[in-house]
C-alpha cells in the first residue's frame, strides 16, 4: 500500500513537470488572419523563446491544416513554432478561451 502511494505521487510529480515545460514553450498570440487553403496564419505574437523572437505580427506556415480548425481572426491562442527549411512553421496551437 505504501509503495503504491509512492508510485502515484511520483506519477503526479512527473505530470506536473511535463505540464510546466509545455507551458513555458508555448507562445501567446492573437490571430489576425487564417488562410486555410495556403496553410498559413497571420499572428500577432508575444515573445517566442525557442526561436529567440521578440513580439511582432507575422505570417506562419502551419504543419497541418487541421491546426486551423475552429480558429478565426481575433481568437487568442497559445502555440509553438519551429524553423524548418527557412520558414517558420506552427507545430501546435490551442485556443485560449475568453474569460
Ligand atoms: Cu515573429
Amino acid at each position: 500500500m505504501k509503495k503504491l502511494f509512492a508510485i502515484a505521487t511520483l506519477a503526479l510529480v512527473t505530470l506536473g513537470a511535463a505540464a510546466q515545460t509545455t507551458g513555458t514553450d508555448l507562445a501567446e498570440a492573437e490571430i489576425r488572419k487564417v488562410d486555410r487553403d495556403a496553410k498559413k496564419i497571420t499572428l500577432k505574437h508575444g515573445p517566442i523563446k525557442n526561436l529567440d523572437m521578440p513580439p511582432m505580427t507575422m505570417v506562419f506556415q502551419v504543419k497541418d491544416a487541421a491546426l486551423l480548425d475552429n480558429l478565426k481572426a481575433g481568437d487568442k491562442v497559445r502555440f509553438s513554432a519551429d524553423q524548418q527549411q527557412g520558414a517558420y512553421v506552427v507545430t501546435a496551437m490551442q485556443k485560449v478561451e475568453a474569460k
